[in-house]
């Protein structure tokens, strides 16, 4: 735990935040205390093996729909959609995260597990501060991604309903301003995407990149590809029953938002229902002027265009 020592080597008080987001130097990455402190747990704790599933993401990009999809593919020989747990069960708890998590994950006892299907868990961490074991273990990383300019609005809307500040008291241009600083949880966001798509080189087929806009535009072709990935692709026959459609819409931003489960409790103090807003793909050409678009645009064709990231996120 000596890490836990280390002071933050400065900390940025975000104008309408009352909490306050730290730079941890060592770890590279801006981030919350307790979730700071959840990170140090996982990279000294977690185990992963050569079968676990990962799930690894920014903020924002798309974890809970990637966790319910994962989960209903991973799970369909048991359950059908009357009988799924996710009717019951908030997606985050059906796929634990290793930072928030950890106690949960640390009590599955790997040989007990009756179904074949690999134990699947979430990371926010950049990749280059996975627990060793991740990397040394080479498992599966399915990476969700979104295009910059709605993880810009979600995360806003998202701090701002958690740290319960008052859309009055949260210019939108500070969070903004702020985010093309590089701060945001997890974050600087291109950091992020840089390490996983470095790491995607030197692991070929090991990180699967999924785009949230893919999702929504095509989401049978991305089911199909995510299935297969997890070492679960849908037979013929699925296919012609109507399984994927039918996770697809077991899924949807609709079905989920208005579960009993989704509407109501806590997860780790953050109301669940902060988890689904609008669930849509441009929700930014509602807060962005022409300034805001073409300053993001440069940012990231500086950060990761330039670096050969091939994935679009503008
Ligand atoms: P997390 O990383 O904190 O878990 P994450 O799930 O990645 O958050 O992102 C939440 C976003 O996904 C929200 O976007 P919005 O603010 O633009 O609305 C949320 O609405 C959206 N979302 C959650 N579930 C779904 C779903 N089933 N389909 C589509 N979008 C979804």
């Amino acid at each position: 735990m000596e890490e836990l020592k280390i002071l933050p080597q400065c900390q940025h008080s975000c104008s309408w935040l009352k909490d306050k987001l730290t730079w941890y130097k060592k770890q590279d990455f801006w981030n919350t205390q307790k979730l700071h402190l959840g990170s140090i747990l996982a990279q000294e704790n977690f185990k992963a093996e050569p079968s676990d599933l990962m799930l690894c993401s920014l903020p924002k990009s798309g974890t809970t729909w990637v966790k319910a999809l994962s989960f209903a593919i991973l799970t369909r020989q048991q359950f059908d959609e009357s009988t799924t747990p996710l009717r019951t069960t908030f997606p985050h708890d059906v796929i634990p995260s290793i930072e928030e998590d950890l106690e949960k994950i640390n009590k599955v006892n790997r040989n007990e597990l009756t179904s074949s299907a690999p134990l699947m868990m979430s990371s926010h961490l950049p990749y280059t501060c996975l627990p060793e074991s991740v990397i040394s273990s080479n498992c599966k990383i399915i990476y969700i991604y979104r295009n910059v300019k709605d993880v810009i609005v979600s995360h806003y809307h998202f701090l701002r309903e958690i740290f319960k500040v008052a859309i009055e008291e949260a210019p939108f241009d500070d969070a903004f301003e702020e985010f093309c600083e590089g701060i945001s949880l997890y974050g600087p966001y291109w950091n992020h995407i840089l390490g996983y798509w470095k790491a995607s080189l030197e692991r070929p087929g090991r990180i699967l990149f999924l785009k949230y806009e893919d999702l929504k535009r095509d989401p049978t072709a991305s089911v199909k590809t995510l299935a297969e990935f997890l070492g679960n692709r849908f037979s013929d026959e699925e296919v012609g029953k109507g399984v994927v459609e039918s996770i697809i819409k077991l899924c949807s931003f609709e079905k989920m938002k208005n579960l009993d489960v989704n509407k109501t409790g806590l997860r780790h103090n953050r109301e669940r229902k902060f988890y689904f807003r609008k669930g849509k793909d441009g929700d930014w050409e509602n807060y962005f002027t022409r300034e805001m678009k073409e300053k993001i645009d440069g940012i990231i064709h500086e950060k990761l265009i330039s670096s050969g990231v091939d994935l679009v996120v503008t």
